[in-house]
């Protein structure tokens, strides 16, 4: 895919507009710690989010969902065999599906079910840089992390992500001051966002779950990725802008989404 046929395409503001229309259903195979936040976030855009882990229902959970995420925070085994299924059945129904390894390069735990994960097609693989340092292959040193945070700036992991990209047939998003997002050959950064959003726990989960969102709406997974990076930027320095603190942030955030216009959306948009 080349850069112009993406960038060619209509901004993040249509995006939002789009989920905003269609309301599409998202099934989030996600973390104990990020259900609250990444189902209140789902709605405060516009979609409709389902938690679903279940390995008895979610096959047939995806067949009625627009869009699959799985999330590997707080994995177990019986976790990792319904996310197997459920992402082997996202592939066979044509549905779009986002992966977040979320510390995989913490563990061999995580490691190895992030690994099994990212060689079943994904959409879209989203982590921090520590962790697409991981899943790219890179040793426990080099990639870095803190347990579920990063250590390293996105950029200093672009030839990870593009080895991972190219590797996965992903495009990988590495967030982090300023974002990346590449299919293993274009590169796009999102300037937008704010320190506060690395100070609530789970906001890169909710990302995750609204960039599902995104690529149900939008058959491009570069753009999916970076209109959902947009649109979580411009309500974080919306919020920002409103709030005392991480707790009075978390609440204006939801709020500063469902307030988002989507024409002002694109003028926002910092993409450098
Ligand atoms: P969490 O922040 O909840 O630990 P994560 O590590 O998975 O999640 P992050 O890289 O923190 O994910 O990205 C979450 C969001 O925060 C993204 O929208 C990203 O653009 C934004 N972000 C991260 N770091 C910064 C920063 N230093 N300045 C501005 N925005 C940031
Ligand atoms: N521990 C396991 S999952 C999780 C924590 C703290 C949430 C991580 O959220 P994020 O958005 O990846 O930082
Ligand atoms: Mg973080
Ligand atoms: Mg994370």
């Amino acid at each position: 895919m080349s850069k112009q046929s993406f960038l060619a395409d209509q901004g993040p503001g249509a995006t939002l507009a789009a989920i905003r229309d269609t309301g599409p259903l998202v099934q989030n195979i996600t973390n104990f710690v990020a259900m609250d936040l990444a189902a209140n976030l789902l709605l405060s855009v516009g979609a409709s989010p389902a938690m679903a882990h279940a390995g008895e229902e979610v096959e047939e959970f995806v067949t009625l969902a627009s869009a699959l995420t799985i999330n590997t925070g707080t994995f177990t085994s019986d976790w990792l065999e319904a996310a197997v299924a459920a992402a082997a059945q996202a592939v066979a129904t044509g549905t779009p599906w986002v992966l977040d390894p979320v510390g995989c390069g913490a563990t061999k735990f995580r490691l190895a079910n992030a690994s099994r994960l990212a060689k079943m097609r994904p959409t879209i693989i989203r982590g921090n840089a520590s962790e697409i340092a991981a899943l790219s292959g890179a040793s426990a040193q080099d990639s870095g992390g803190k347990g579920v945070d990063s250590t390293l700036a996105a950029d200093a992991v672009l030839e990870q992500a593009r080895r991972l990209a190219l590797n996965s047939g992903a495009v990988v998003a590495v967030t982090g001051e300023v974002d990346l997002v590449t299919d293993g050959d274009a590169v796009l950064r999102v300037a937008n966002g704010h320190m506060l959003l690395t100070r609530v726990t789970a906001a890169g989960c909710a990302l995750t779950a609204l960039t599902g969102a995104a690529a149900a709406v939008c058959k491009d997974p570069m753009r999916a990725a970076r209109d959902a990076l947009v649109i979580m930027g411009v309500a974080g320095e919306r919020a920002a802008a409103v709030a005392r603190g991480p707790g009075s942030f978390r609440v204006a955030l939801l709020d500063a989404l469902y307030n988002l216009e989507s024409a002002q959306l694109d003028e926002e948009a910092r993409l450098p």
